[in-house]
């Protein structure tokens, strides 16, 4: 039987893999950065797009260092099992909780600690997220239509540790 974890992270290395050369290179990671740059630009604290970027980063970093190799691309098999590994290592950085919470700074500029529906929709158009299961999942997340940071980091948790298939916490990552 296959994994569902691996399942989800092949579907991941999908969604991240925007230019479909078959492998994951940090211009695929910037590519994600921009989108949300250029949406989220002139309302949000330039500080908070800087530090949803230097995470990204860590993450693909910690993703090489995972990789153990000279080379500056995964493949979808190395994708796989280096996210596995950067998800249970937190001995630098929390990978699974730091992602979401720096895009969550973003997405809700006035530190109200919800994300509201106009500000979900806004995400899901500027990611070009086309999955009807992260689209009508996330609303689902909260409790009487608020969704906080908690229940983004809980579902980011659920995408990586647990079998479940539908977590939408995958879109932080990259999922569509
Ligand atoms: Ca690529």
């Amino acid at each position: 039987m296959t994994d569902p974890i691996a399942i989800k992270l092949g579907l991941l290395f999908e969604a991240v893999d925007a230019d479909h050369d078959g492998t994951i290179h940090w211009a695929d990671y910037q590519r994600l950065f921009d989108r949300l740059a250029v949406g989220y630009k002139t309302d949000t604290a330039e500080r908070r797009l800087q530090a949803l970027q230097a995470t990204y980063q860590m993450y693909w970093c910690e993703l090489l260092r995972h990789a153990d190799s000279t080379s500056p691309l995964l493949t979808k098999e190395e994708f796989v099992a280096v996210n596995r590994m950067a998800s249970m290592d937190i001995s630098r950085f929390n990978v699974v909780e730091g992602i979401p919470s720096a895009m969550f700074d973003v997405i809700v500029p006035d530190d109200s600690n919800i994300l509201g529906m106009e500000e979900l929709s806004r995400l899901l158009k500027l990611l070009e997220v086309t999955s009807p299961e992260i689209a009508g999942r996330i609303p689902e997340l909260g409790n009487d239509g608020c969704v906080t940071r908690e229940d983004c980091v809980r579902s980011a948790r659920e995408f990586f540790y647990t079998p479940n298939v539908i977590a939408p916490g995958g879109v932080f990552f990259g999922m569509v």
